[in-house]
């Protein structure tokens, strides 16, 4: 029978106030994994009015900064002990590979809290000069209610990303996660209680983004939305949001490009475009997905490449040997089947994988990895974000055009460059829009680092330092200390 989960609102687990229900698929089989509350815009208004009955009463913003990173560290804590739970429903959830759910996903989940726990104590403000007699200093305050919405891509990760910082800050969060794949956000609710967070600061609620999402957006009392999610939906959101000014930060999509010079070291370029490409049956914003390659070493690469490519074991999530587990649903499957089809259609030549489902996999959302060669930057699959296994390969000669490759999209989340030339890979990161670049290796993401995009990947950063500021206000305090009174007339 499929497990019942509950939300969290002002400390309570519940059901949605009308018992509606959505149920989660499991991507390896689509059996029916779980059912979910389906909240109704009028739980969301409980949900908003809990978290500004917490932020009115002060106790979460007016404990001691070492005390909120305690519950914070507290829930890494939590996480890590349970981490086999947190990763296997992970896995059965989404459908990525357990061995990545226990290396990656669960293990940054707990360090995204740790981080932001332990720089709690470190939300300082600064001492401004300014002239004599007057003494100005500002101060970081939390923003109020904070409206939170993330993806199904890395559920626990991208929670954890935004209600780090948040907490640390002293907000009150509503958050919501995705309808295809919400419940290790919604298994947070018992780690935060036992970490000792009190009623009202973290409110979980699931249901659609068209109900939930929307009803958090709109609402009044939600002083800034975080969003992580597709181009599309983070505009109109930021639209919606524009009418009470509210704060907005967007992660979004992305097409990212993997830059291979004339001088890469093949070999490593291969096993880092590998692991840029396919982490997570390449639902991965920040997904290696268009290889630039340099024409002269074109014909080593793809051979290479290839042959690896076919040996990445497809199959059943939960087994240990498995490094491609099921796409999350069967409509994004639809929809980069679509895309690999778009290839074919459009003259690509596919090197391996393909548009259908792998043999013996028919009954769960399973893509083989698929490379596609002779990609012309007209194409479809060079251009838009397919959010899926397939890496296509362009061959460009020289430096030049390389770059200019790589900035050719309306994207700019992430690239890599692969080279050995020290000045070459220093000079190129400079020239690429992108907020993340990595040199010589792809996929890197660490939790004091910062994190987002240019251009249509996003707004803000998430992640280091500025994560953390992302979620507070300044006030600037400005004291006149003369003797005399300040006097103009
Ligand atoms: P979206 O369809 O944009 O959904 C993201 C979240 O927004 C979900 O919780 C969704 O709810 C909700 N939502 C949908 N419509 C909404 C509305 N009208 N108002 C408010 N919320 C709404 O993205 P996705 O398919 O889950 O994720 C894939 C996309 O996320 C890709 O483009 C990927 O690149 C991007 N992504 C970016 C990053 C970073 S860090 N830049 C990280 C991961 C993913 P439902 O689930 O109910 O639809």
């Amino acid at each position: 029978m499929a497990e019942k989960f509950d939300m969290l609102i002002d400390g309570q687990k519940c059901q949605a106030s009308d018992g509606a229900t959505l149920e989660v698929l499991n991507p390896a089989t689509n059996e029916v994994l779980a059912e979910i509350p389906a909240a109704t815009p009028e739980d969301v208004q409980r949900a908003i009015g809990a978290a500004s009955a917490a932020h009115a009463k002060g106790e979460w913003a007016g404990m001691t900064p070492g005390a909120r990173g305690d519950v914070l560290l507290k829930a890494a804590e939590i996480i890590t002990a349970r981490a086999e739970e947190f990763a296997r429903m992970e896995t059965a959830d989404v459908g990525k590979p357990i061995v990545e759910s226990q290396a990656f996903d669960i293990p940054m989940a707990a360090d995204h809290l740790g981080y932001y726990g332990r720089l709690a104590v470190d939300l300082v403000g600064e001492t401004i000069p300014t002239m004599a007699g007057v003494f100005d200093y500002t101060l970081r305050e939390p923003m109020g209610v904070v409206g939170e919405i993330i993806p199904w891509n890395f559920p626990c990760v991208l929670a954890c990303r935004k209600l780090g910082p948040s907490l640390a800050a002293g907000n009150c969060v509503v958050i919501k996660p995705a309808t295809w794949a919400p419940l290790t956000t919604l298994m947070l609710a018992d780690v935060f209680a036992e970490a000792g967070l009190p009623a009202g600061v973290l409110n979980i609620v699931s249901g659609t983004g068209s109900t939930v999402g929307q009803a958090i957006t709109d609402h009044p009392a939600v002083h800034k939305v975080s969003f992580t999610g597709s181009t599309e939906v983070g505009c109109m959101i930021m639209q919606r949001a524009s009418g009470e000014a509210k704060g907005v930060s967007l992660e979004m999509g992305g097409k990212s490009p993997a830059v291979v010079l004339a001088d890469a070291d093949i070999d490593g370029a291969v096993e880092g475009v590998l692991f840029g490409a396919f982490l997570n049956q390449g639902e991965c914003c920040c997904a290696a997905t268009r290889v630039c390659i340099d024409s002269s070493v074109h014909d080593e690469f793809v051979a290479k490449l290839v042959a690896k490519t076919k040996a990445i074991k497809v199959g059943d999530p939960m087994d240990p040997d498995v490094k491609m587990g099921p796409l999350v649903h069967p409509d994004h499957w639809d929809r980069v089947s679509r895309y690999i089809q778009c290839g074919i259609d459009e003259g690509a030549t596919l090197l391996c994988g393909g548009p259908d489902k792998p043999q013996g996999l028919e009954k769960g959302n399973y893509i083989a990895p698929t490379v596609f060669g002779n990609v012309t930057p007209d194409m479809t699959i060079y251009r838009e974000e397919i959010f899926g296994p397939v890496l296509t390969i362009t061959a460009f000669d020289g430096v030049e055009a390389l770059v200019e490759a790589a900035n050719d999209t309306d994207y700019g989340l992430a690239a890599s460059i692969w080279t050995r030339d020290l000045r070459n890979a220093h000079t190129i990161a400079s020239r690429i829009a992108a907020g993340t670049v990595w040199l010589n290796v792809h996929n890197f993401v660490f939790s004091q680092a910062p994190y987002g995009g240019y251009k249509q990947s996003g707004l803000g950063r998430e992640l280091g330092r500025e994560g953390l500021l992302a979620y507070t206000e300044t006030k600037n305090v400005i004291a006149w200390l003369g003797e005399q009174p300040f006097a103009w007339y």
